[in-house]
């Protein structure tokens, strides 16, 4: 992880021993901007067979991109670990899910939830079915779509949605 920026091509080598300042910083520390590139995090043997994978670096990421800050990634790890709260896994939980990120979980995020989680083995019409169903159960204050307070009830009774953390470690 990061091994890549200390690696100094020979020609700035060359150039640092002539007494000229390399191209690459020595310390990383005063340059936050140096980012973990989304295809590298989504290929790391703890997300590759996460159906989620891109919507989780999304989600962590301060670009919104799945580029990630060495924070952006050490707080994902927390949050997908063993030992973080419930609470705060729903809560994450609940960004993944919201596809459109308007701070609703609506028919159609749920739909693309749903999808993932069953990796599209449902036809369509099932698909449906089930989005009605958990909106009818779950949405208590009949607005059609799940707030995070609607969501947080839902995953007490269906923990199956917080699975999308079963990571393979
Ligand atoms: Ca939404
Ligand atoms: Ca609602």
């Amino acid at each position: 992880m990061g091994n890549k920026q200390t690696i100094f091509t020979a020609q700035q080598l060359d150039a640092y021993q002539v007494g000229v300042s390399p191209l690459v910083p020595l310390d990383y520390t005063n340059h936050p901007d140096v980012k973990l590139p989304y295809e590298l995090i989504g290929s790391m043997p703890e997300l590759k067979d996460n159906p989620f994978r891109q919507r989780i670096a999304e989600v962590f990421s301060e670009d919104g991109e799945g580029n990630m800050t060495l924070d952006d990634f050490l707080d994902m790890f927390s949050v997908l670990s063993e030992m973080a709260p419930r609470d705060l896994k729903a809560y994450y939980a609940f960004k993944i899910y919201d596809f459109n990120n308007d701070d609703f979980i609506c028919k159609s995020d749920l739909e693309k939830t749903l999808n993932k989680l069953t990796r599209n083995e449902l036809t369509e019409d099932e698909v449906r079915m089930v989005c009605e169903k958990v909106i009818d159960e779950a949405d208590l204050d009949n607005d059609g779509r799940l707030s995070l307070e609607d969501f947080q009830h839902m995953i007490v009774r269906a923990p199956d949605f917080l699975s999308t953390f079963h990571i393979r470690i």
